[in-house]
């Protein structure tokens, strides 16, 4: 048995997430936790929600809330959108949380130990109508590059460049559209990230575990040389900054900046979970207090990736501390509405709460793991989720699961059969399976979804092969004691296709293993070697068929989304 560490990119506070966010870390996140714990091991999965920074405090000012209250209720409502969507998070945290603040003080007071920190007073946009700095997003104006007129402080949306608020031309404030605005003094904090290049440089080196978009993006940001960070703002919602356990003198309206918290929220989100169930987190984070035996998983989009492989391991390996790194990381690219962006104010695709008004969730995690943006960014459609729900689970599993179970409880009275004895194309159905569930098992290690859900598909189409040769129904008549082996064969396949579709569509499969009464110590991940594959289930065992497991997604259906959320 082995532990692991799994965290997923902390989605933002400021609104409910869409099917491209959640496809591209918290789902896989939770598949890959799923696998692990019923291959029996020891797993902590963490995720929170990202409150700090500009995008906060602007959202809860479009709302119209203080944005305490905002975060309070926003992280419910996508805490709730987590449970319905069967994300199996040990603990959903908050970074707003006082496990975060008292964290990230600690990493900010110990890089500042460490000579890794430099206050320095730097330009920035000040407001004279708003009485207050303008970090960020706080700030628009015309890009200085592209002539775009509503370019953000630190991104201009039409020609994506990163830009500083100072470049813009004409800045106005956001707040209240005031244009009498100008560039003061400010003192910051800089993270000297230049100092730890090497360190990082080694690390990534040494990580021959991520996958080649990870390592190339770390490579890229390397090569280009670390540059002295901004960890600071002049925001009043945050974590404050403090100097030997008080506020810093000169910074007292000022808080870190949010990509300096967020990460630590990681780390936060065990002590969370620790205070909440009376468990040991450091166990699990520090390599001194028994986490060196841990393997720490991370989960992000692409555009997480160099936060994760270099800004995050500067502040933790410049604490001088032994803290947990991480050492896999599986990024993803992006799921598109038909090509295109996903928009809440254009009405452009769907977002978590609205796919659970329509579906139960393993339709869409089924969907969203079987074309999972891996190798390029995928499209999401309607047509083609109407197409592989209807044909993978509808048609190969769902199909399977009733006609077997159905024939049964007509046939052999509900009982799995006893008697007969298998034959050749048993013994070629056993090979074949044992392979297949060694190749989904590896894809699953390796974290390769699309392959892991290709593999599992094949496995029920094998199964309908078989039971399509052995036609039990017809054997009914004139041999019974194979058909026995037929229906026995079947009801088996059916517990184990259950057992491995777990990770992927694990509200059906749990309903298939109760009605099958699986017992609990055989929905374990098996080791495809043994030869019980096809013997979970015990002979005189009774069992019952389900209701319809999936129901089909008809073409009204997709009409009427199209209509609602938008087509291509
Ligand atoms: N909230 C942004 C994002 O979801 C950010 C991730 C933080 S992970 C520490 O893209
Ligand atoms: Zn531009």
């Amino acid at each position: 048995m082995a532990r692991f560490l799994i965290t997923s990119a902390l989605p933002y506070i400021n609104g409910i997430k869409h099917l491209g966010n959640l496809a591209g870390s918290m789902l896989p996140a939770d598949v890959h936790a799923r696998f692990r714990r019923l291959q029996g091991h020891e797993v902590l999965f963490l995720c929170a929600t990202d409150e700090h920074g500009t995008p906060a405090e602007l959202a809860a000012a479009e709302a119209g809330q203080d944005v305490r209250a905002y975060c309070d209720e926003q992280h419910l409502i996508q805490r709730a959108a987590g449970e319905g969507f069967r994300l199996s998070f040990d603990h959903f945290g908050r970074s707003s949380n006082p496990q975060n603040h008292a964290l990230t003080q600690h990493f900010g007071e110990r890089l500042e130990a460490a000579g890794l920190i430099e206050e320095r007073v730097s330009k920035q946009v000040y407001s004279i109508d708003d009485g207050r700095f303008l970090p960020d997003r706080y700030v628009e104006g015309t890009c200085p590059h592209c002539a775009f007129e509503r370019a953000r402080g630190d991104q201009c949306d039409n020609c994506g460049r990163l830009l500083d608020p100072t470049d813009l031309k004409n800045p106005r404030s956001k707040i209240s559209g005031s244009t009498n605005v100008e560039v003061r003094d400010t003192a910051h904090l800089f993270l000297k990230q230049p100092l730890m290049q090497d360190r990082i440089r080694a690390w990534v080196d040494a990580a021959t575990e991520w996958p080649h978009l990870a390592r190339s993006i770390a490579y890229k940001w390397l090569d280009e040389g670390l540059i002295d960070r901004a960890i600071t703002r002049d925001l009043a919602w945050g974590v404050k900054v403090t100097k030997d356990g008080a506020v810093r003198p000169g910074f007292e309206n000022k808080v870190y900046y949010v990509w300096f918290d967020a990460p630590i929220e990681y780390i936060a989100a065990g002590a969370e979970w620790a205070e909440a169930t009376g468990s040991d987190w450091e166990r699990w984070w520090r390599t001194d207090k028994g986490a060196s035996d841990v393997t720490y998983i991370e989960f992000m989009g692409k555009d997480n990736v160099a936060f994760h492989t270099v800004s995050f391991p500067v502040t933790i390996m410049g604490s001088g501390e032994p803290w947990k790194l991480v050492d896999r990381l599986k990024a993803f690219n992006w799921v598109t509405w038909y090509g295109g962006k996903f928009s809440t104010s254009e009405k452009r695709g769907i977002f978590m709460d609205q796919a659970l008004e329509l579906l139960p969730s393993d339709y869409w995690r089924w969907y969203l793991m079987a074309n999972a943006p891996e190798s390029s960014d995928a499209a999401f459609t309607l047509e083609q989720f109407q197409q592989t729900v209807n044909a993978d689970l509808a048609n190969v599993f769902g199909n399977f699961v009733n006609r077997i179970t159905r024939f049964c409880a007509a046939k052999f009275d509900s009982a799995v059969p006893t008697g007969g004895v298998a034959g050749d194309l048993e013994a070629k159905l056993a090979a074949d399976v044992a392979a297949r569930v060694a190749a989904l098992t590896q894809h699953h290690e390796e974290m390769e979804f699309r392959k892991a859900a290709a593999e599992l598909r094949a496995l029920w189409a094998a199964g309908n092969e078989y039971l399509q040769v052995a036609a039990p129904w017809t054997a009914f008549k004139t041999d019974p004691a194979y058909a026995a082996v037929g229906v026995r064969t079947g009801l088996n396949l059916v517990a184990l296709f259950a057992v491995l579709a777990q990770p992927f569509i694990p509200d059906a499969a749990g309903r298939v293993l109760d009605v099958l009464a699986v017992p609990a110590d055989r929905r374990g991940w098996p080791a495809p070697a043994t030869a019980a594959l096809l013997d979970l289930l015990p002979q005189g065992h009774p069992i019952a068929p389900p209701d319809v497991l999936f129901a089909k997604i008809e073409d009204a259906d997709v009409a009427a989304w199209t209509e609602r959320f938008g087509g291509g």
